[in-house]
């Protein structure tokens, strides 16, 4: 009885399955990776108001997730992105653009030595997957505004 069903239901898929396998490509290619719930990204030491010298480092903070490289696709994953003086957030659908002002972090990084002239920047942490798309819901931290000034020290300690 259920043999006879058989070539009809083979019949059904080879009719349907293109169809099925457009959709999926459709999907994928818009498709975001989830964030783990509770996950946040956020700067270790810096805080917003800071001053620092020209020369600074920056730590990088995930927590509910794990850290892997550009192009390794493991669930729960993704790697660093430092955004400077991005007024405008990048789509979040689309990979991360990389620039002087949207850096990447590919290979796991998890702090970076900057050296800017003095002045007032903007710096945003976004954390993004294999693909350098934004999670879903996207991970960031706060925008934070510090001071480059010559002379100034930089903290040590995490706070
Ligand atoms: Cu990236």
């Amino acid at each position: 009885m259920k043999a006879r069903f058989l070539p009809s239901l083979f019949l059904l898929l080879l009719m349907v399955n293109p169809v099925i396998e457009l959709a999926a490509e459709d999907a994928a290619a818009s498709q975001r990776s989830p964030s783990a719930e509770g996950a946040t990204v956020d700067f270790r030491t810096l805080r917003d108001g800071d001053v620092v010298p020209p020369t600074f480092t920056v730590k990088f903070l995930i927590s509910g997730m794990g850290i892997a490289p550009a192009g390794s696709h493991i669930d729960n994953t993704g790697h660093h992105h430092l955004l400077i003086n991005v007024t405008e957030l990048p789509d979040m659908d689309q990979p991360l653009p990389k620039s002087e002002q949207i850096r990447h972090f590919g290979k796991g990084q998890t702090e970076v030595e900057l050296t800017l002239p003095e002045g007032q920047y903007s710096l945003q942490l976004l954390f993004a997957d294999y693909a350098h798309r934004p999670h879903e819901p996207p991970l960031m931290s706060d925008k934070i505004t510090i001071t480059v000034a010559v002379g100034a020290v930089q903290a040590e300690e995490d706070s």
